[in-house]
């Protein structure tokens, strides 16, 4: 029997030496797929904002400007999607979640990342803290192309890849954790691709 799956056929392999940065059941890609729930919202930076909010309060807000003043931070990361593709050493110009937080004071244990187009997703405070996630407006030296996300996503890579909101607007704090829209229809609370958290009760 073939030890090639059909499923393998034009899929890119893993290259030398990189196996161990790819999670079970992923395969590595060089293009950039897009996955999208629905039609690519086009928001102009004019009328962007961010915003923390809580118990539908805003806390803090800030302007594309006052945003793009905070320090950027070069993120050189693999991205793995639930679809199973994974793409080594991409590279984003950020502004560290850490750095939108420390501007708010607050107890909370989770977040529900919000997007223009409605879709949401959930997250411990602690995964989007400690240098591990970001809000990114910059993909390669570029700005972030708007089926990818522009004008500004979040970038969360240790999880899978649902959980980095296109088109986010913002984050509503949380004492509780609470699905979002992949959540809601069977995607895993919290989305671990070493631990393949697929969907629920994985
Ligand atoms: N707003 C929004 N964000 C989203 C999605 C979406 O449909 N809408 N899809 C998620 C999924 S399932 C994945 S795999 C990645 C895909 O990002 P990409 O299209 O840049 O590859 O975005 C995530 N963020
Ligand atoms: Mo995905």
């Amino acid at each position: 029997m073939s030890p090639i799956s059909r499923g393998f056929h034009g899929r890119r392999r893993t290259p030398p030496g990189e196996e161990g940065r790819v999670p079970p059941g992923q395969y590595v890609t060089t293009d950039f797929p897009v996955l999208s729930a629905g039609p690519t919202p086009h928001t102009p930076t004019e009328k962007w904002t961010f915003s923390i909010t809580q118990g539908g309060d805003t806390k803090k807000s800030w302007t594309w400007d006052e945003m793009r003043a905070l320090p950027e931070e070069n993120v050189t990361t693999d991205i793995h999607c639930v679809t199973r593709w994974s793409k080594l050493d991409t590279h984003w110009q950020a502004v560290s979640i850490d750095t939108l937080l420390a501007q708010v004071e607050h107890q909370a244990g989770y977040v529900l990342a919000f997007s223009d187009g409605g879709y949401t997703t959930n997250l411990p405070v602690q995964d989007v803290t400690g240098g591990q996630a970001w809000l990114a407006y910059g993909y390669d030296g570029g700005p972030l192309p708007p089926e990818h996300g522009g004008p500004a996503r979040l970038l969360v890579p240790h999880l899978y890849f649902w959980k980095s909101a296109k088109w986010v607007r913002g984050l509503e704090l949380l004492d509780h954790d609470q699905p979002g829209f992949w959540e809601t229809y069977g995607y895993n609370m919290y989305g671990d691709p070493w631990k393949e958290q697929r969907y629920a009760g994985d």
